[in-house]
């Protein structure tokens, strides 16, 4: 059989990439053709994303992909970070700028939603009160520029609008349409109540298709007329959770960390009711519209936005492998940061937001990078270990291991911390989770695996992870 060459094109929040998969023999080889750094800019106050200049990567990345594959590439799939889209016009023009999800505008609106309907519009979608949501954000441009139900036709969220830029399709897609809390948890529908509540026009959206799903041959490039468009899971998350090599007995937890932590288990049934809601359990889906309830905390973020404070910040592996050994070295926290803080979701000035909150508490801060990164990955730890407790619970599964993609997986000491603070194995693998995910489901819509399971089955054998072991307790 001829092989299938497949690109993942993965965009996160601060780097996106284009992977090139190749598919044969029953073997998946991937190469990376093309990094580039992603951020949101301010203007006037507010936070947007540059969609052209994401757009000019894709192109690049989807050139080196084609070249790399010999001039014989079979296939793309895009998926991205949540919540963001771009409303657009019946012709696919952008009538209003791409806002980034970390623009605190929604404030005053989750503030009201957690004094009035919260209750309810949890148990319609599943969707805890995040203040980046698409709901609220699309409420907070409806409320302020009310003329936008006319201008748009259609509401892409970002992973559409970069199938609609390929395919020339509109279409949008379950899992990246479950981050929305505009989705009914119990239909692969959308909730006409959520949408009524929100404000939002329900023509906005088509029926969310599930994945992967074709959508014919690249029309917006010229070149690659010969490639097919495949909507994958759009959702970044959900392709990391995808590529997961689980036990079909279902004893795994997966915690995909980058930007985000997200931890969560793969489920045929949301996790709702009081306390799914208190702790904040996302009921997220997969492709095939089964659940992925899961909990997400801040993540690598803090470690990202705290280096620019350090001028000994490190600069390549050798660098990173050398800190992340200081940190190991560093004493222990006396006191652990506070993850869920909103004063740490897009402050000015990471380093001083950390400190503020630790100095609030009478705590002192550290001195060192090495310092904060041990603070960082401990405090995280406790996070996931608050999570691993709550599945347990609220699934009442026994829960055997910890599998664990993302950059975090190659940060020894999270990975380690993590062991200790949920008492499991941490399975770290050494995967671009996200671009395996994407990959594995071009493949099943090209019909080159027959399906996810098929493949988790076979890629599980050959996939070497990292275990960290917890200690025994004496
Ligand atoms: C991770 C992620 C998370 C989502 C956050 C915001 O990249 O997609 O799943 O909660 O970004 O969209």
């Amino acid at each position: 059989m001829k092989p299938f060459h497949c690109a993942a094109v993965d965009l996160g929040a601060t780097s996106g990439r284009v992977i090139l998969g190749t598919w044969a023999r029953r073997r998946l080889t991937l190469r990376e053709v093309h990094r580039f750094p992603n951020a949101f800019h301010s203007l006037g106050g507010h936070d947007y994303w540059d969609l052209a200049g994401l757009w000019a990567e894709v192109r690049t990345g989807l050139a080196r992909a084609r070249d790399a594959a010999g001039g014989k590439l079979t296939s793309v799939g895009v998926c991205t970070w949540g919540v963001d889209y771009a409303l657009v016009d019946r012709t696919g023009r952008l009538v209003f700028p791409v806002h980034a999800y970390r623009d605190t505008r929604t404030a005053p609106l989750v503030a009201r939603l957690r004094r009035g309907a919260y209750r309810r519009i949890y148990a319609l979608t599943g969707l805890p009160d995040y203040p980046y949501n698409s709901s609220l954000q699309l409420q907070e441009v409806l409320g302020r520029f009310p003329t936008l139900t006319r201008l748009a036709a259609r509401c892409l969220f970002l992973p559409d609008y970069f199938n609609f830029l390929l395919s020339g399709r509109m279409e949008n897609e379950i899992s990246i349409c479950s981050h929305s809390q505009l989705l009914d948890v119990h239909k692969d529908n959308w909730s006409r109540a959520a949408l009524a509540h929100f404000g939002v026009p329900a023509r906005w959206f088509s029926r969310p298709l599930h994945s992967p799903a074709r959508l014919g041959p690249v029309r917006g490039l010229p070149g690659f007329e010969q490639v097919q468009v495949i909507a994958v899971p759009g959702h970044d998350t959900a392709c990391a959770f995808a590529a997961m090599p689980a036990d079909p007995a279902g004893g795994d937890l997966y915690l995909s960390t980058g930007t985000w932590s997200l931890l969560g288990c793969e489920s045929d049934r949301p996790v709702l009711g009081e306390e799914a809601r208190e702790l904040k359990i996302s009921n997220e889906r997969m492709g095939d519209g089964r659940y992925r309830p899961l909990r997400s905390c801040l993540g690598l973020w803090l470690l990202e936005q705290t280096l620019p404070a350090f001028r000994t910040r490190p600069h390549d592996r050798a660098g990173w492998r050398r800190l992340i050994a200081a940190a190991t070295a560093a004493p222990a926290p006396r006191m652990l940061l506070d993850v869920s803080d909103s004063a740490l979701f897009n402050p000015p000035d990471m380093r001083t937001a950390i400190d503020a909150q630790l100095l609030r508490r009478e705590s002192r801060p550290p001195r060192t990078l090495p310092g904060y990164v041990r603070l960082i990955c401990a405090s995280l730890a406790r996070s996931h270990a608050e999570g691993a407790r709550i599945f347990s619970r609220l699934t009442g599964r026994r829960f055997r291991r910890i599998l664990m993609v993302g950059g975090g997986a190659k940060n020894a000491l999270l990975c380690q911390a993590t062991a200790e603070a949920t008492g499991l194995p941490v399975h770290a693998l050494q995967l671009e989770g996200t671009a395996v995910g994407n990959l594995a489901n071009q493949l099943v819509g090209l019909g080159a695996v027959p399906s996810l399971r098929a493949f988790r089955a076979d890629f599980a054998q050959r996939l070497t992870a990292t275990i960290y072991r917890p200690h025994p307790r004496s």
